[in-house]
């Protein structure tokens, strides 16, 4: 089932020819009308008529969330303040927030890309969507809000937090399907485990749509055991719009809206533009957006353009899962290791449960890593012999896998902190 079949499963040919056609249109206004762009392309020496191809994008300087930043809240936006219908803005954990603004065209562009995404998940009027993002700044409660309405689902706005309360609900109105952090669904699961609710025998539960995080494969078979249903791995930022792109029934990458989104993906270090399948850092270029356009900005995000076809007939070109971000690699005694790889590792180890937590301090000069995690229940004991094992084990684990001996501690169940929105994994006790 396809939301926009006419733009999902264009000819790819014509799907470039779309997009070098908005792409220009927005070059051409942005130079002629808008000082930031026109100041910073005339300072690479590139003029709108040196752009004859698609591939002459990478003619343009990268834009940067800094930018942003320094032109906080609004001397970006394009459009005068009579045109702006919303604003949502990032929550500035890594910084100064940022804040985006939206015309009704952008609200209906961001919609549509959610109303593809939803439908190529198999989400539709014959369902009930338990929306427990976090409504407010944050984009992920009211973009799948929208999103879920214009596909005729019938939406639950639980918004995150009071947790029991959720269950009940989701119990009661027969939810087929919930969208969430990973992490958050995670502790329904456990909350739920404790309430005595089994999501196969009391709920209607089949789908799950997550993102806002990274995640990972084994987190993923992790969550659908424990709850006997499918996850869906969904992607965006607030500088884009929200959560926009997902995986189809597929679920082998995520589909990206050609004709809304070109995507390159560069060598975070020298900038170059890297083949298909490379993994590196994502840039974008915004090709419908009118109150904060996006020209070559660099996300961050690590990923790579897969070069299969999918099997579902879209078109579109699809970007890897998100190992993490740039900015999110440690170096720990030389050896570069992504919080995604430590995760991964961990959640394939059954007598883990859901929650671990990564401490990195500095030493000296040295950064050293330790790791919390989380006992099952059924596997936590009082006998001192079996944990030391247990220990053993999970450290013999991260050594094969990483390269990195790594001490790990043991928690009981239910002693880490639970997160309603975003996880925070990482606590970083280096002062830089
Ligand atoms: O997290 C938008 C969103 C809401 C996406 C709901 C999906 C679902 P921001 O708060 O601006 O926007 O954070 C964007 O979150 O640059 C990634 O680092 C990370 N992220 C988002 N989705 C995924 C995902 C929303 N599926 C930042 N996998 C991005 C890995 C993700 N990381």
């Amino acid at each position: 089932m396809y939301w926009n079949a006419n733009i999902e499963c264009m000819a790819v040919d014509d799907l470039k020819k779309l997009q070098y056609r908005s792409f220009k249109n927005l070059i051409n206004n942005l130079y002629s009308f808008n000082k930031f762009y026109h100041d910073r392309m005339k300072g690479a020496g590139v003029h709108p008529d040196d752009l004859r191809s698609l591939a002459d994008v990478q003619k343009l300087p990268f834009m940067y969330k800094e930018d942003l930043r320094e032109n906080y809240p609004t001397k970006l936006f394009n459009v005068p303040n009579t045109e702006i219908v919303r604003f949502h803005a990032s929550s500035g954990t890594s910084g100064k927030p940022t804040v985006v603004g939206y015309t009704q065209n952008d609200l209906a562009y961001w919609t549509e890309a959610l109303a593809r995404s939803l439908t190529s998940i198999g989400i539709g009027s014959n369902d009930i969507l338990q929306v427990s993002y976090g409504y407010g700044l944050f984009t992920g409660g009211l973009g799948l809000h929208y999103g879920a309405e214009k596909v005729g689902a019938s939406v639950v706005p639980t918004s995150n937090g009071n947790t029991e309360r959720q269950l009940e609900l989701m119990q009661d109105l027969g939810v087929t399907a919930i969208a969430c952090t990973p992490s958050y669904l995670m502790h329904m699961s456990y909350t739920a485990e404790k309430m005595g609710i089994d999501f196969r025998r009391d709920t209607c539960l089949k789908k799950a749509v997550l993102g806002a995080e990274p995640w990972t494969e084994s987190m993923r078979a992790k969550i659908e055991s424990a709850m006997g249903i499918k996850a869906y791995d969904i992607y965006g930022t607030s500088e884009q719009a929200g959560p926009m792109f997902s995986e189809c029934e597929e679920r082998n990458g995520i589909h990206i809206g050609a004709d809304i989104m070109y995507v390159e993906i560069v060598d975070s270090d020298t900038g170059e533009i890297l083949e298909d399948g490379e993994r590196g850092e994502m840039v974008v270029t915004m090709l419908k957006k009118e109150a904060l356009p996006l020209v070559r900005f660099r996300i961050k995000d690590i990923t790579s353009l897969m070069k299969d076809e999918c099997p579902c007939g879209r078109t579109s070109p699809r970007i890897s899962r998100i190992t993490g971000r740039a900015d999110d690699m440690l170096i720990i005694r030389g050896i570069n290791v992504f919080p995604s790889q430590i995760e991964y590792t961990l959640m394939r180890i059954p007598q883990i449960g859901d929650q671990y937590m990564i401490e990195v301090s500095r030493e000296g000069a040295l950064d050293n890593m330790k790791i919390q995690v989380e006992i099952k229940p059924e596997f936590f004991s009082d006998k001192v012999e079996d944990m030391v094992k247990l220990r053993a084990h999970i450290e013999s684990e991260l050594k094969k896998y990483l390269n990195l001996a790594v001490p790990v501690e043991l928690k009981a169940p239910g002693a880490l902190p639970r997160f309603e929105g975003k996880a925070k994994r990482v606590i970083d006790k280096r002062v830089m």
